[in-house]
Order: C-alpha cells, then structure tokens, then sequence
C-alpha cells in the first residue's frame, strides 16, 4: 500500500475538500484527480449530448453536399461538415476520459437513452437553411459554447476552444451566403426569409429551457461546468442577433421582439416550450429519420471497426 502524500489525500472527505477548493479557486479538474461521482455523471452527460449533437448535427447540412449551387459551395460546405464530425471526436475523446466508452454512448443515443440537441429535429428545405444554420445555429453554439472554454474540466474547456474557432468560421461562412443571396433576385429573398422564419424560434430553443424549469442548471454552474443559465445565454444571443438581422435585411418573425431602452436588452415574446418538450419527446419532424441513418452508419460501417481493431490488435502485437 502506498503512503499517503501530502498533495494527495486519500480520505473521502479530504478529497472531497480539495475537489472544492479546486473549484473555488478556479483552477481545472483533470482526468486523474477525485470528483465526486455527480461531477461524473454530470460531465458525461452533457459532454455525450453535446458530442452526439455534433455527429447528429451533420445529417441536416449534409443533406445539400450533393446539391450545393457552385463548386466554392460544396467545398465550403464539405469543410463546414467535416469539421462538425471533428467536434464530436474530441467530445467523444474528453468524455472516455472520464471512463465512458465511446461505443457505449452511440448505443445510448441510437436506443433513445441520450439526448442532442433539439435543433437538428429541423428539416433543411432549400440551400438558404444551410446559412441560417451557419448564420443562426452556430451562433448560438458560439453563444453557449464560449462560456465553457472556462468549463471547470480541463479536456472538456480545451475541446472547447478549438471548436469555437471553428465554430466562428461556420457563422461567418453562413452569413455571407446569406448576404449573397439577399443581393441576388426576389425569390431568393424570400427564401432566406423564410428559413429565418422557421429557424429562429428553434434557435432560441437551443440554450435550453427557462432557468426555473432547469433541473442541472444550479448544481453544473456551481461546480463551474457551466458559467452561465441558460436564460443569460439566450439574452445574449438575441441582443447579439438583432443587428445581424437588421444589416442582413431580414425580419425576425416575432411581433415583441424590441429594444427596452431601460435596460438596454431586447424583449421578446414567448417561447412555445410544448413544441420544445414534443422535439424532446422525440415527435419533432425529424427525429426518426435522423436516429434511423445514425443507425444505419453504426450497422452498415461496424465491418470498418472491426478491421481497424484487428489491425491495431496484431501491430500492437508485432511490436511488443
Ligand atoms: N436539446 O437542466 P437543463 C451545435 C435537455 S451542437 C435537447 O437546462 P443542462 C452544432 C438537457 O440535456 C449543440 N435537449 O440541462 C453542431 C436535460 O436533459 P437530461 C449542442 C436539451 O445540461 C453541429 C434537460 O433538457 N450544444 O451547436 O444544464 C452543427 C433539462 O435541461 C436541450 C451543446 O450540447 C436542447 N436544446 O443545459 C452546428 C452545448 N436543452 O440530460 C451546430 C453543451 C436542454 O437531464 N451543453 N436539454 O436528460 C450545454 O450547454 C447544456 O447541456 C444545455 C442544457 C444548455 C444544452
């Protein structure tokens, strides 16, 4: 048996002490310190949501890789793409460090176990969609995603910062398509317009539900996984998305959005959390289509596994 070092208690309660003071002090929690079992839980659910989000989120673009309008496009959108299935690999990988396997969590998601997020439920009905996805939905995972580049787990907070310069790229690249098109001919306007009208409200849905119908919320924000409710984020992101809205030329579809002068925040009307709660339920529009093809790529794509594994199992051997 090992003798205890000063730095390393070993009893349960000191752990747990220092665990706290880890977290008060703001420093990062890393893979082989003590953390409580919630702690655990905790960041493997949200870091699994968010990696299945990521893998789940490039159906509804990649729907137009074979119909993008120009070469420059298609190539935009196939990086675009690529660089989503990368997000889900480092989350993937921040999460076995916490001693999930990453297999496990595909099962999860496929039996319905675990979440993504709501967006993705959402169909892409012409090439405008895919800017407002950039333009919109990525602005708010920047929104929300930013803040956790300060998340209190180390592999997590550093998965973070390159996702988000990416993720920068992605809402650049999503409205300058969009300004494009508002330059080109009417029809085209109204099909941006249109996409803005069926996205916005989804978007605003991503942060979450309202802090007080937020079960995680007070508990991840007191161990510093998360920085921000998620009604503070959704604030953000609508003062932060009004301008854009208004250079780009579009309306957002909601007759109480406006500035309040007092505040210096914008307003806006009410959420329909039923429509929230039936995505949630798994009745959004695209729900099952879109569980059905991650089931597909696991089945159809398991041979590529196994010969990967194979292959690694006999150099590992050859080498030792
Ligand atoms: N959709 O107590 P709450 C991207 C669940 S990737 C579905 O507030 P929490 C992108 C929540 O999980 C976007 N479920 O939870 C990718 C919880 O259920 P469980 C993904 C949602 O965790 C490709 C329950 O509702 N981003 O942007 O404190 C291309 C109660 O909620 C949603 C992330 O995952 C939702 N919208 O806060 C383009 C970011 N909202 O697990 C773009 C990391 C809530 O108890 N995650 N739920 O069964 C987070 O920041 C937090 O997990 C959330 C929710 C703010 C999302």
């Amino acid at each position: 048996m090992s003798a205890p070092t000063l730095d390393r208690p070993t009893d349960e309660a000191a752990l747990q002490r220092q665990f706290e003071a880890t977290i008060a002090a703001d420093r990062r929690v890393e893979p082989r310190d003590w953390m409580p079992e919630g702690y655990r839980r905790t960041l493997i659910r949200q870091i699994a949501q968010h990696a299945h989000s990521e893998i789940i989120g490039m159906q509804p673009e990649g729907d137009w890789l074979l119909a993008a309008p120009s070469l420059r496009r298609k190539a935009i959108l196939l990086a675009k793409v690529q660089d989503e299935a990368g997000h889900g690999m480092y989350l993937y990988s921040a999460a076995e460090t916490l001693g999930a396997d990453r297999a496990d969590l595909t099962d999860k998601l496929i039996e319905k176990k675990q979440k993504y997020s709501s967006i993705f439920n959402y169909p892409t009905l012409t090439y405008a969609d895919v800017g407002v996805i950039g333009w919109l939905v990525d602005g708010a995972a920047i929104c929300n995603q930013v803040p956790l580049c300060r998340s209190s787990y180390g592999p997590y907070a550093r998965a973070m910062i390159r996702v988000c310069k990416e993720e920068s790229f992605h809402q650049r690249q999503g409205y300058e398509l969009l300004m494009t098109m508002m330059r080109g001919t009417p029809e085209q306007r109204a099909m941006v317009q249109d996409a803005v009208d069926r996205w916005w409200w989804p978007s605003l849905m991503m942060f979450g539900p309202p802090d007080d119908d937020s079960p995680n919320s007070a508990q991840s924000m007191a161990w510093g996984i998360k920085r921000h409710s998620n009604d503070e984020l959704r604030q953000r992101y609508v003062d932060m998305t009004v301008p854009q809205a208004e250079f780009l030329g579009v309306t957002l579809p909601d007759p109480e959005l406006r500035l309040d002068p007092d505040t210096g925040r914008h307003r806006f009307g009410a959420i329909d959390w039923s429509e929230f709660k039936a995505v949630l339920a798994g009745n959004g529009p695209c729900n099952d289509e879109r569980i059905a093809r991650r089931r597909a790529a696991r089945d159809d794509n398991a041979w590529v596994t196994e010969a990967a594994t194979a292959y690694a199992e006999k150099h590992a051997g050859a080498v030792a």
